[in-house]
């Protein structure tokens, strides 16, 4: 069986009973903004390629209250956090923050730096059913409800939802030392119930695509348990390759190369793994375009196919995959009724995604136990909403 998800009325309602007894009044404030995962166009965002998300039912739910003293205190109950789960800084003047320890809180730090003005004190109690490390983007569902969640308190917004989320990329960037690209705090802002979005990460232009005539088949994530460990090198070292690959073809990025460059490549010697990553890139960028045709067109039988080929150039090219993503895929590919298989995220642990007859899920889920090693767990994944308030 699948694992069934708490619905966030019910995540919100353990916030504020928290809330109530750590700060003895009830909060006024409410926001939630969702994990996602990414059906297609991966290791594309920082390459200014397209990617193909939907946001998850999967969130982080952060309840608070403005006051007047100095301190801001946050208690955070998620699987992120170790022993460390309160924490308190003085609130003020948002560009005297700097990150430190704990390192759950520099995300949160990191929002209210970038946040487009001063906030006053708060408390606040921050809730997630994210699984952390699991390719699911946790860290853009904290950075995007906090953020949220400083909207509320401030009533300020910026101009425009994608200078949210590029605020919450820099501080990721700047807060928590990871380099990531636009894709997971543009999803968990911008989801929209019944959607998968398609996102340019060049110039941010955005296509809602409708999940429709679904009925029949689902998306299924499978958590392998083997945590990835993204700020190590491993992410860089593919970040570095990608643009090492476009400053030899003389391109701003690897967008603008095709398979042609890839020859070119080859032709001036370029190390055979410089070479692999760069077709990783170009053959994703159009995969993930054909697949939001599919997608578009309820061709899911195509959109299968390209998931497979997703994580055989994820496997083969790029060289983030692992044994335990490859064993999932693997054995969900052996049923009958699923149309696509591959890892999500940045590989290297974490989750893989399937496509799949919904009349083939209970059997998926119980070939892909049997198959593999480890402990899995399942969830459905439905297209969900963005961050919002929740009144
Ligand atoms: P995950 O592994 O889901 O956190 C990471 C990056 C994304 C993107 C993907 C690979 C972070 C926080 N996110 O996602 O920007 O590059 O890898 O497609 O590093
Ligand atoms: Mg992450």
């Amino acid at each position: 069986m699948a694992t069934l998800l708490p619905h966030v009325n019910s995540v919100k309602e353990k916030a504020l009973q928290i809330f109530a007894e750590k700060f003895g009044e009830q909060a006024i404030v409410c926001v939630y903004a969702p994990g996602r995962v990414n059906l297609i166009g991966e290791h594309t965002d920082y390459n200014d390629g397209f990617v193909l998300p939907m946001a998850l039912p999967m969130v982080t739910v952060i309840v608070g209250k403005s006051h007047n003293d100095k301190k801001t205190r946050i208690f955070s109950l998620s699987n992120v956090v170790g022993d460390i789960n309160e924490f308190e800084f003085k609130a003020g003047n948002r560009a005297d923050i700097k990150p430190g320890e704990p390192k759950w809180a520099n995300y949160i730090k990191g929002c209210i730096a970038n946040f487009i003005c001063d906030v006053p004190a708060f408390n606040a109690v921050i809730v997630s059913t994210v699984p952390a490390g699991a390719g699911l983007s946790s860290s853009a569902a904290l950075e995007i409800a906090t953020y949220t969640f400083l909207e509320t308190l401030s009533g300020k917004k910026p101009e425009k939802p994608e200078l949210k989320a590029l605020a919450c990329q820099k501080a990721e960037h700047d807060f928590a030392g990871v380099p990531c690209g636009i894709m997971d705090q543009f999803i968990s802002t911008m989801g929209k119930e019944g959607y998968a979005l398609l996102l340019d990460c060049r110039d941010l232009i955005t296509k809602q695509i409708p999940m429709l005539h679904l009925d029949n088949y689902v998306f299924l994530i499978t958590n392998s348990n083997t945590p990835h460990k993204l700020s190590s090198s491993a992410y860089c070292e593919r970040r570095d390759c990608c643009y090492e690959a476009a400053k030899i073809l003389g391109k701003k990025s690897l967008r603008d190369a095709n398979m042609n460059d890839i020859l070119v490549l080859i032709s001036q010697n370029v190390s055979e793994s410089i070479v692999k990553k760069a077709r990783h890139v170009v053959t994703e960028i159009q995969r993930t375009l054909n697949a939001a045709v599919a997608l578009q067109k309820s061709d899911f039988q195509q959109f299968g196919r390209l998931m497979n080929e997703s994580h055989d150039s994820l496997r083969d090219d790029y060289e983030v995959s692992s044994k335990e993503l490859d064993s999932l895929v693997s054995a969900a590919r052996e049923v009958d009724g699923v149309l696509g298989s591959r890892l999500t995220g940045a590989g290297f642990g974490g989750c893989t995604v399937t496509l799949l007859r919904k009349d083939a899920v209970d059997k998926t889920i119980q070939h892909m136990k049997a198959k593999y090693s480890g402990t899995p767990t399942f969830y459905i994944a439905t297209p969900s909403g963005g961050a919002r308030e929740i009144s």
